[in-house]
């Protein structure tokens, strides 16, 4: 799928909503909570979800790249590989696993940002880059990117601050159309998307996702 995500954001009539199959949080713990994580894939799936996302990183968020993998094959829908991407090697196994989009977080790469840019569009990958300030901002600008994500939650404090969507209403207008905007993270309810939806193309949510007692309920209720 060749440049899947931005391209089904652009021509969603619906609200956009990129869902986050967050297996853990470093605030919430475990969200996941023994449920069938392809339960929840097809939840979403029906629910209307645009995208789904999810995070590689053991770490910190608990997550696999071969779950990630087997994402790919289940879904028909563009899965955005979430992860604190330092290497080339890496962007090169997103394409093989046939994710549809890579997170690049410009704080992480800095300078070598549109290279990383670049390198992963020549790869066939869509590349969201994501932001949590003006001066990230202007690095972003100067990359060929499809998306640009600003990360309501500054990924420095590991989740352990709420986010604001505040951030989107700020940095978004900043953004010229040529971008696919995304609003990502800290999106609790349908007041929080509204305000993320007048600024920002897409919106990407996990925890609020995965917390609900009945995630596809919840999401159609969004979407
Ligand atoms: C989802 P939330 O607040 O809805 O769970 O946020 C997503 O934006 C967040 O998981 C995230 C993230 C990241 C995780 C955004 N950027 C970078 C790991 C790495």
């Amino acid at each position: 799928m060749v440049f899947g995500l931005s391209r089904a954001i652009r021509k969603a009539e619906k609200n956009a909503i990129i869902a986050e199959l967050k297996v853990y949080s470093p605030k919430y713990g475990d969200l996941l909570k023994g449920r069938d994580p392809f339960e929840i894939l097809r939840a979403y799936e029906r629910a209307g979800a645009v995208g789904i996302s999810y995070i590689t990183d053991p770490k910190y968020f608990r997550g696999s790249f071969e779950f990630l993998k087997a994402l790919c094959k289940e879904t028909e829908l563009p899965v955005l590989r979430k992860d604190f991407i330092a290497s080339k090697g890496e962007v090169e196994k997103t394409a093989e696993a046939e994710a549809s989009a890579v997170l690049l977080i410009t704080r992480l790469l800095k300078e070598q940002l549109p290279e990383f840019v670049d390198f992963a569009k020549e790869h066939g990958l869509d590349t969201l880059v994501e932001v949590h300030s003006e001066e990230e901002l202007a690095i972003a600008l100067q990359t060929d990117s499809t998306m640009i994500g600003i990360n309501n939650r500054d990924i420095g404090k590991l989740e352990l601050d709420d986010g604001n969507v505040s951030l989107t209403e700020k940095l978004a207008p900043l953004i010229p159309k040529r971008y696919v905007k995304v609003s990502e993270s800290g999106i609790a309810n349908t007041e929080d998307l509204r305000r993320a939806l007048r600024h920002a193309d897409a919106a990407l949510i996990g925890t609020a996702l995965m917390k609900a007692s009945n995630p596809e309920e919840f999401l159609r209720k969004l979407v």
